[in-house]
């Protein structure tokens, strides 16, 4: 199973770039740029990595992230991101950035875009690994800051496909970015959004009837709800789901008592992917092998992750006829 899982292709749908700072660049990087960080050694950084929940991961994760200052920083987090997708055999993948994390500490839009972009582009030419990219709102701050920086991704629509939403999800409802998403929509980004990972079924059901998003991010716990479940079966709504980052986060508490499979045999679309792979322990190979080793499933369903990953992505229909 372990070789029929590695080579499969595979298409990533739910990845945050931040969240692929390895501690090794994590510190290249504070070295680099002169940036005091709390931690003295590689183990201080492993024992910091015990989540209880999603916040308690947030906050690690928004300190790690002020390591990177330039364009150059991006470019290699984003770089060494792409090596592992050749690793792992992802063809394709649509990444998540967070500019807010970035601009709220004096870095440019443009800066963290074209790092991540030139990346991106450089493993279509040198790997031919495709790619998408969408810009993440922090639902932690407010409607305003959102309206900033959809602003200033204006000028970057030929690099940027879609806006989503992610960070804490308890206490910031979709609502709250309603007019945001619906201007967005209305300059030709498609939406996603964070929903259903901490919060309930109808926290998701919010996000797809207020913001109009094409899939949902997390999602899982629309198991609280069957008939919901029924329904998004019925609709195919995508649900990109993060086995190790849910185990990690303790929204459940093994993986054998994940629903993913569960999921995938109701006929739900459920996709498997790598969250944040630095912090949760482990890239698309890896989330792969942690649900085939706690459930018991045929070839034909583990593949059947990678076709529902590319009905749910942002490849043209064209291009999706060339890939695969
Ligand atoms: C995230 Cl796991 C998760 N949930 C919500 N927001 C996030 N940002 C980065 N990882
Ligand atoms: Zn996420």
């Amino acid at each position: 199973m372990k070789q029929f899982i590695q080579d499969l292709p595979k298409v990533e749908l739910h990845l945050h770039i931040e969240g692929t700072l390895e501690p090794e660049l994590m510190f290249e990087l504070a070295a680099r740029n002169n940036i005091e960080i709390p931690f003295n050694s590689f183990a201080e950084v492993k024992d910091a990595y015990d989540f209880h929940n999603l916040q308690s991961f947030l906050d690690i994760y928004y300190q790690g992230a002020n390591v990177l200052i330039t364009e150059q920083d991006f470019f290699d987090l984003t770089w060494a991101y792409l090596l592992r997708c050749k690793n792992d055999n992802v063809v394709h993948t649509e990444v998540f950035f967070d500019p807010q994390t970035h601009t709220d500490r004096g870095i440019s839009f443009d800066t963290v875009v074209n790092g991540i972009d030139k990346a991106l582009t450089k493993a279509a030419e040198e790997f031919n690994i495709s790619s998408q990219l969408i810009m993440c709102f922090l639902r932690h701050l407010d409607e305003e800051s959102a309206f900033i920086t959809l602003e200033q991704a204006l000028a970057h629509k030929d690099k940027i496909i879609a806006v989503g939403l992610d960070s804490s999800e308890n206490g910031n409802p979709a609502s709250k970015f309603e007019r945001v998403f619906e201007k967005s929509l209305s300059e030709g980004f498609l939406t996603v959004a964070h929903a259903g990972e901490e919060g309930p079924a109808s926290s998701i059901r919010d996000a797809l009837e207020l913001l109009k998003i094409t899939r949902i991010d997390h999602g899982v716990r629309c198991s609280d709800d069957d008939h919901f479940v029924e329904e998004l079966a019925k609709l195919r709504t995508p649900l990109t789901v993060c086995p190790l980052s849910n185990i990690k986060l303790k929204v459940f508490e093994e993986m054998s008592e994940h629903n993913i499979v569960e999921l995938l045999r109701k006929g739900v679309c459920v996709t498997i992917n790598s969250d944040d792979p630095a912090y949760f322990g482990g890239y698309m190979t890896d989330n792969f092998m942690a649900v085939g080793e706690a459930h018991m499933m045929t070839k034909v369903e583990i593949a059947q992750f990678t076709f529902n990953a590319i009905e749910a992505s942002f490849i043209s229909e064209l291009e999706k006829k060339r890939l695969f």
